[in-house]
């Protein structure tokens, strides 16, 4: 099959790299968002996220006219579905996007149309999926009905690339191809070949979208494994790091690292998709989200057991992204402690976070402020560390010994 025209649904943290790094491989993208602002600002070249090295592809893409945004579908050989599926306040998958973004192309759609979904999706959703777009154009025939002969190819192929690391990612990984027919898979295939590099592995939809979920809810459960380790090694007076230095000597043991709590888009959301569809059979998943979720509230304990000492308590928090080394705050556990510790007035707070320029209106207006690391080291009484940023590793053994230290990542 040949592409002369993408169509990428949704220009977020997936949509717009996708449809940037098909664009540098000389094929005209369309890029297609409900938002006028995200639409505005990729059509001058610029980006609305944050992701190391965007920019530069971005701006190429859009100067040489290989990439252009809309807010209203058009025409293309391939469309590809990449817009969010949240999850709702009673831990349910919300995939009302896909059925937007469904309705939205299925007026555009030409026999030989290939359409693949990139989402984060329960099982069944690619299913779902073709059946919207069947019910919006009966004139054509999807694979639920015509298996390898229908006039439109529909496939899930998940998308599974590291933040901070999109661009290196989106071309090295390999794929996991779920068509609804084989046909479909083969169609999908020669997609991702034009700009992939790894290898493209064939399944069914069904398949695929567990697959996805599984390769998170492995990394949740081990990740509250360790978390689970890390209060028992409280409670028993012993030093988890060190427990899970010994035990990771041995030839098949692993053990992740504990932190403050799991934070991100995937990680804590996605197990949520396959408790919801198998809720009986899926105990061990859910305990390892629960135990994950709850890692925040214990860590606030310590602070205020630790806090207590004082007569005024200066606390410094040490980070408040999700993970090491980058900006992104959202779903963050170390912003969520940072803020209870605020809401609930256990000390003067000083924030540490060397990838902000200002701190988030929530913690500002609850009287934090944002300071440099010495300053904090200089004024706090009690250190936290809630991120293992590489400024924070650098601090000397001296400075912390005259403080109160928890650290929640294994830093010192
Ligand atoms: N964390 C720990 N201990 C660990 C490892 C991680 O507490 O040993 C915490 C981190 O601090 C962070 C959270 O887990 O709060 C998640 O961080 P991460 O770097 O493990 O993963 P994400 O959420 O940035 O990206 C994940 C990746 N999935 C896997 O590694 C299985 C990525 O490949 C996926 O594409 C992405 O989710 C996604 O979109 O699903």
């Amino acid at each position: 099959m040949e592409f002369n025209k993408i169509s990428v649904i949704g220009l977020g943290y997936i949509g717009l790299p996708t449809a940037a790094v098909i664009a540098s491989r000389g094929i005209e993208v369309v890029g297609v968002d409900v938002s006028q602002h995200a639409v505005d600002t990729i059509n001058e070249g610029n980006i609305h996220i944050v992701e190391p090295d965007l920019d530069i592809v971005v701006r190429s893409v859009v100067t040489t006219g290989k990439l252009r945004a809309t807010i209203t579908p058009e025409k293309a050989d391939a469309f590809l579905v990449a817009v969010p599926t949240p999850l709702n306040s009673n831990h349910q998958p919300d995939i009302s996007y896909i059925e937007a973004a469904a309705k939205a192309i299925a007026p555009v759609l030409e026999t030989g149309n290939l359409v693949i979904l990139e989402s984060t999706s329960p099982v069944g959703t690619t299913e779902k999926l073709a059946h919207w777009l069947s019910e919006a154009r009966p004139d054509l025939s999807f694979p639920q009905q015509a298996g390898d002969e229908a006039d439109i190819r529909v496939a899930h192929c998940p998308e599974r690339v590291l933040p901070g690391y999109v661009l290196q990612e989106l071309v090295a990984n390999d794929r996991i191809i779920g068509g609804m027919s084989n046909k479909c898979s083969e169609a999908a295939t020669a997609l991702y070949q034009t700009f992939v590099r790894g290898e493209c592995i064939n399944t069914n939809a069904r398949t695929a979208e567990l697959s996805k979920l599984t390769e998170n809810a492995f990394r949740d459960v081990n990740i509250a494994f360790a978390n689970e380790l890390s209060m028992i090694c409280d409670k028993l007076k012993i030093d988890v790091w060190e427990l899970i230095k010994l035990a990771n000597r041995h030839p098949r043991v692993n053990i992740l690292k504990p932190g403050p709590g799991v934070g991100g888009h995937c990680i804590a959301v996605d197990p949520w998709f396959i408790v919801d569809s198998a809720p009986d059979e899926a105990r061990l998943i859910r305990s390892a989200r629960e135990i994950n979720d709850n890692k925040p509230k214990f860590v606030l304990e310590k602070i205020k057991t630790a806090a207590d000492q004082f007569k005024r308590p200066v606390i410094a928090c040490l980070g408040l992204a999700f993970k090491a080394d980058i900006d992104d705050l959202r779903e963050s556990p170390a912003l969520g402690i940072t803020q209870d510790i605020l809401e609930q007035d256990i000390g003067e707070v000083l924030v540490v976070e060397p990838n902000i320029k200002t701190l988030p209106k929530a913690l500002a207006e609850r009287g934090g402020v944002l300071v440099k690391l010495d300053e904090a080291l200089e004024k706090a009484n009690t250190i936290v560390a809630l991120v293992d940023h590489k400024e924070f590793k650098k601090i000397s053994a001296n400075i912390l010994n005259s403080k109160v230290v928890i650290d929640t990542r294994g830093i010192w």
